[in-house]
């Protein structure tokens, strides 16, 4: 018997050729016209398959009556209307623990980007400045993450990699989340600000939601200072992004990372030309290994649904 499932955006080849010769695929962001695809084929659509940036609402979520089964490629699944699963017995499932490391990595990458100014220092040698008569001739000193603190907002699955990669270069590693994890060994903060005010670096790291929607306030980053450093990887939305960008213009905040913005791939045109920011386009676990592993992972939670198997990473 034939499944259908809706694809709701481009995924890899990898995973549309698995998907192709699994189901029969409705590829709604090709649709001539998206309404008329959920009017005639929803009813028999029993599938999602979507991205962390697509996500599925739910007006999607209604419009399918046969809907049993979300699969997310991506950790984070606040782009999917959970609620409206629930509601409905929809299961959901994500891609936790296989981008862990990809994402560990790239935050250390970006961290030495900007402290140690590696993309200026690429131009400086590109633009033939080195060592020239009309120019400075020396790149200017920078600073070093060696014995600086970090506070990791969101000691989790990735937030504990990120924490183990710190401690490899000589930083001390402080967290704040919503409990103590008594069995971590680095200090907790109750209170975000307060972690702010004793760190060179904070670390954004914890899902986006209701609850996390500009948890990084103008206060948390008044506290972190003209010394300091944010790095974002989670969700734009966990950060106050006109403070940010504000503040980041005045120097009342020292410098930024960003692989994730509000408004994505929108990036404020106002961090373009800073000099103490680096930013990437939602980059976190794009390796092509890592990639594989989470698109493997859509693909085996629909077979296990619609094989009557327990989910593998179910998260409703
Ligand atoms: P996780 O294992 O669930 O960890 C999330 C952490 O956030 C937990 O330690 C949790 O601790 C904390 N947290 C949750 N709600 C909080 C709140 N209201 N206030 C403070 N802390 C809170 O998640 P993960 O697998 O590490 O992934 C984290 C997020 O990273 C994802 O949801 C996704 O948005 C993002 N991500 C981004 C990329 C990228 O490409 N840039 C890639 C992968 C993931 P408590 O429960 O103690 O609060
Ligand atoms: C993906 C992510 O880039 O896993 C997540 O939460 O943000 C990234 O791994 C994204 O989900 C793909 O759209």
């Amino acid at each position: 018997m034939t499944i259908d499932i809706l694809q709701i955006g481009p995924m890899t080849a990898r995973v549309e050729s698995a998907l192709a010769d699994a189901y029969a695929v409705h590829r709604f962001w090709e649709a001539a016209d998206p309404q008329a695809l959920l009017r005639e084929a929803g009813p028999k659509l029993r599938g999602v398959a979507t991205s962390g940036d697509k996500g599925c609402s739910r007006a999607v979520i209604e419009a399918l009556p046969a809907l049993e089964i979300i699969a997310n490629y991506g950790v984070g699944y606040d782009g999917v209307d959970v609620g409206a699963c629930r509601e409905r017995g929809v299961r959901v499932t994500n891609t936790p623990d296989v981008l862990n490391d990809a994402v560990a990595e790239m935050t250390l990458g970006m961290m030495l980007s900007l402290c140690r100014r590696i993309p200026q220092a690429d131009r400086f040698v590109r633009d033939g400045r080195w060592g020239s008569k009309s120019g400075s001739g020396a790149f200017p000193l920078t600073g070093e993450l060696t014995g600086k603190t970090v506070g990791i907002l969101g000691l989790g699955r990735i937030g504990k990699e990120i924490a183990r990669r710190c401690q490899a270069f000589k930083m001390q590693v402080v967290y704040h989340g919503r409990n103590r994890q008594e069995h971590e060994p680095f200090p907790f903060y109750a209170d975000l600000t307060a972690m702010a005010r004793d760190v060179d670096w904070l670390v954004v790291i914890a899902p986006g939601s209701a609850e996390t929607q500009g948890l990084v306030s103008r206060q948390v980053m008044e506290a972190l200072g003209p010394q300091g450093a944010l790095v974002n990887v989670a969700r734009g939305s966990l950060v106050d992004e006109p403070a940010m960008v504000e503040m980041l213009q005045t120097g009342a905040l020292g410098a930024a990372a960003l692989d994730v913005f509000t408004a994505e791939p929108s990036v404020p045109e106002a961090l373009w030309s800073l000099e103490n920011v680096v930013l990437s386009p939602h980059q976190g676990s794009a390796t092509e290994k890592t990639r594989a592993a989470m698109g493997d992972l859509v693909v085996s939670n629909l077979a296990a649904h619609f094989a009557g198997r327990p989910l593998l990473t179910p998260v409703a």
